[in-house]
């Protein structure tokens, strides 16, 4: 079972490479994602390190001279996704990409694979790619904190990753739709709807996006315009954990005047984790940046506190503690929202599915922080969903049920990384 599974999420990765970048899943997401490269970037090392290498490498080379790394990298048409390169109208070259970015987890990996054999070829690998992981991580600091809090705030629920979390509700709620273009979905053809957001989600992410391109994606007036614009605490922890993980590199590479300075970043969102602790919730939460308005309850985001290198145990007590409550609820660990909220739909994306991505961060930080029987449990959960419904793209945590796209990269990714 075990050498099977693994032949096959190799396979998922091979059948998906488009040559040195590779797709999600074919037809759903025919284009490289941003995150989903990093993660497929780790489930290369396992066997073909260069290859790991270059899906990192391809991935920076949609990279704005701003610094930011866009979520979507458009290297050629493909009528079968809405939005393409059309509707954003970004004037990156040789390629279009999208318009914001997605959670920054590149320097993670990059120290990982540096970690794992720091001879000639993986430094010299890792050197080219640091001072483009420094402008990415400068890009975040200098223009997605504008409340100056330290938190990190996104412009659209596509740059957190967890594109219709019930905490996006309350924000996309004040999102005027009235004057959006005529469009028409492609998502639907390929999945079942009752698997996807709504009409009423699309139509307010393409109101944030037409606020974007009506300024020229400049980064400024990007954040002045977006009518969305909230704290996410699942991007804020990342980045704080992947600046821990480039001053580290900076460190190990000999890049010495590069370390006050991401040093500087850190203690900046060590304050800005702070600002999201929801004292009603007894987590982190999401932070309306217009409104003022805390996320009503808790996502997979909040047991990412380890993972971001938190060790307050006036933090960790409660995390533990819905942990244990969530655990007794769902067969599998971890829903993307608490399933006692009203919000919370086994099926429907990042309402409630499991994703194998978040759970391997969520296990780490644990792990590292020594709580082995809960690591240890979302370790399992994940290898009984893969063994149960295959490399789905998300799983149902009340029966397990595989929803979404198949043979998906950044699962098959995940699994070879870690769940083997
Ligand atoms: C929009 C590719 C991406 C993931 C996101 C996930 C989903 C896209 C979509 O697929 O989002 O970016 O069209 O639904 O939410 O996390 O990176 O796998």
């Amino acid at each position: 079972m075990g050498a099977s599974l693994k032949r096959a999420a190799h396979d998922i990765l091979i059948g998906n490479d488009l040559g040195g970048y590779t797709v999600p899943t074919k037809g759903l997401y025919p284009y490289q994602w941003n995150w989903d490269s990093v993660f497929v970037a780790l489930g290369f090392a396992t066997f073909d390190l260069d290859r790991a290498w270059r899906e990192l490498e391809t991935l920076f080379e949609g990279q704005w001279t701003d610094g930011m790394v866009p979520h979507i990298l458009f290297r050629k048409n493909d009528p079968g996704y809405f939005p393409g390169p059309s509707v954003w109208q970004t004037s990156h070259e040789p390629f279009p990409t999208s318009g914001h970015s997605q959670p920054p987890v590149a320097a993670i990996a990059v120290r990982d694979m540096f970690e794992k054999a720091p001879a000639d070829e993986n430094a010299e690998r890792a050197k080219g790619l640091f001072p483009k992981l420094m402008a990415f991580h400068r890009w975040w600091a200098t223009y997605r904190d504008p409340s100056g809090e330290g938190s990190v705030a996104i412009i659209h629920p596509w740059e957190s990753g967890r594109d219709n979390l019930p905490d996006w509700d309350e924000p996309l709620s004040l999102v005027d739709v009235s004057r959006i273009d005529a469009y028409e979905r492609k998502d639907t053809t390929h999945v079942d709807a009752s698997m996807r957001p709504l009409k009423q989600d699309y139509d307010r992410y393409m109101a944030i996006l037409q606020s974007g391109r009506a300024v020229g994606w400049d980064p400024h007036k990007v954040v002045e315009n977006s009518p969305f614009l909230v704290a996410d605490p699942a991007i804020t922890m990342i980045l704080l954990r992947a600046n821990r993980d480039l001053l580290a590199l900076a460190e190990r590479l000999g890049f010495q005047r590069e370390r006050v300075e991401i040093q500087g970043w850190i203690a900046q969102l060590e304050r800005g984790v702070a600002s999201l602790w929801n004292e009603t919730v007894q987590a982190y939460t999401t932070k309306n940046l217009r409104s003022g308005v805390f996320g009503a309850g808790v996502s997979s985001a909040a047991f990412l506190a380890p993972f971001a290198g938190i060790s307050d145990p006036k933090v960790l007590d409660p995390m533990r503690n819905h942990f244990d409550r969530i655990a007794g609820k769902v067969t599998y660990m971890v829903p993307s929202y608490d399933p006692d909220y009203e919000g919370f739909e086994h099926m429907r994306y990042w309402r409630g599915p499991v994703w194998a991505v978040v759970n391997y961060m969520i296990a780490r930080g644990l792990r590292e922080q020594g709580d082995t029987l809960r690591a240890e449990r979302v370790r399992q959960d994940t290898a009984n969903l893969v063994a149960k419904s295959g490399f789905a793209e998300y799983f149902s945590p009340i029966d397990g049920t595989g929803a979404g796209g198949r043979s998906f990269s950044w699962t098959a990714a995940v699994w070879l990384a870690w769940v083997s």
